[in-house]
Formats: C-alpha cells, sequence, structure tokens
C-alpha cells in the first residue's frame, strides 16, 4: 500500500548474537524481519549511532555498571555496555538482513551528551532526528515496526509515531527484547494504551 511504511529498527550486530549489548532472541528474529521487508514497498531502517565515549556507556562513567540508571540532565538514563560505536562492526547491520530495499536509513544516538531510543526523539524528548518531517513528506500515514529491542527502541518510536498521528502497529514476532527489570511486560502495557496494533508476522 502506497501510504504504509515498515519501520525496521537497529537490526545490528552488536544487538545480535555474540554482540556488545545481545538481546536474547534476536537472531531467530531476522528471517521474520526479512520476511516482512519483502512484502513491503517501502521500506525504512535505522541504526543506532553512538561516538566512541558516548554518555550512555557506562565506560563514560566513574564507578558505573552497565544497566545501572543514572540522572542526566534530561532524567533517568539507563548506561549500557559499549555498543554501536560508529564505523565498528558491532554497528553494521545483520549480515542476513535484506537491506537493500531500504529507501532511507535514520542514524540516531549520533550526539555524544544525549541518548536516542526512539528514532523520532531523542531521550531528552525535545531534540528531534527529522523522521517524522521525511514521513510526512511522504505521505505515509500507517507505520509498521519491527526489529531490535521490543522494550526500548522499538517501543519508544512506535509510541512516538503514534503521537505523532500516524496509525502504528508493531510486529512482535519480528522483534526480541533486552526485558531490564520487567520492561517487556511494561511496554507491551503502553503500547496497548497508546493505541498500538500488536501482530504477527503474516
Ligand atoms: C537500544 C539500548 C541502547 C535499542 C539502543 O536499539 O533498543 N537499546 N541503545
Ligand atoms: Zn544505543
Amino acid at each position: 500500500m502506497p501510504n504504509e511504511a515498515l519501520i525496521v529498527i537497529d537490526m545490528q550486530n552488536d544487538f545480535c548474537d555474540g554482540g556488545a549489548l545481545a538481546v536474547p532472541g534476536a537472531n531467530a528474529t531476522v528471517p521474520f524481519v526479512n520476511r516482512l521487508i519483502s512484502r513491503y514497498d517501502n521500506v525504512i531502517l535505522t541504526q543506532d549511532w553512538h561516538p566512541a565515549g558516548h554518555a550512555s556507556f557506562a565506560s563514560s562513567w566513574k564507578d558505573a555498571a552497565p544497566f545501572s540508571t543514572v540522572q542526566f540532565s534530561y532524567g533517568p538514563q539507563t548506561l549500557w555496555p559499549d555498543h554501536c560505536v560508529q564505523g565498528s562492526p558491532g554497528a553494521d547491520f545483520h549480515p542476513d538482513l535484506d537491506v537493500v530495499k531500504a529507501q532511507m536509513i535514520v542514524r540516531k544516538g549520533f550526539h555524544a551528551g544525549i541518548d536516542s531510543y526512539s528514532a523520532f526523539r531523542e531521550n531528552d524528548r525535545m531534540t528531534r532526528t527529522g523522521l517524522d518531517g521525511y514521513l510526512k513528506a511522504r505521505g505515509f500515514t500507517r507505520l509498521v515496526f519491527c526489529g531490535l529491542a521490543f522494550d526500548y527502541c522499538v517501543a519508544w518510536s512506535a509510541i512516538d509515531a503514534r503521537q505523532a498521528g500516524f496509525d502504528v502497529a508493531v510486529v512482535l514476532d519480528a522483534t526480541a527484547a533486552i526485558d531490564l527489570d520487567g520492561s517487556r511486560k511494561r511496554m507491551m502495557t503502553e503500547l496497548r494504551q497508546a493505541g498500538i496494533n500488536l501482530t504477527e508476522t503474516p
């Protein structure tokens, strides 16, 4: 459908098996994501793309453990293992991902002091990536999300898309979750409350 786009979130080596921030079950989603890509005319990819020493890396802080939370100027922020460093192999897309059809690749998380789960708005909730303007300029009204990680970048992107006025679906079997402190269940509830359709691959 011409008014519909598939948005594939962060299918990168560091989020897959053996990666720096491996999401359980990530590799198993690749065939599901590829199947979706084959079925959509309009495909957009996102790529987590941090400079070395990014503020969201636990290694950038003194005595901070990965997966702990610290207070940033914009609020609480989880600290992660170093991942998706710009130009590193871990930041590349999974080698089996069908990237050829992608019409656009959105990079996010490149501001050294701000993390960005959402593909629309960074974690300060103010800095915009420009994706909203691009999608509206292309005339899309319906967005379908899949990829990694379900409970962070996929869910935050889907919720922002809904807030921006798009009709939104998340394809659950083409996602995998980090599930930190119950985040998977919490985001399932938030997605439902936001009026987002939770589906499975056709
Ligand atoms: C992500 C944590 C940190 C994600 C990215 O893609 O869900 N999660 N950076
Ligand atoms: Zn990241």
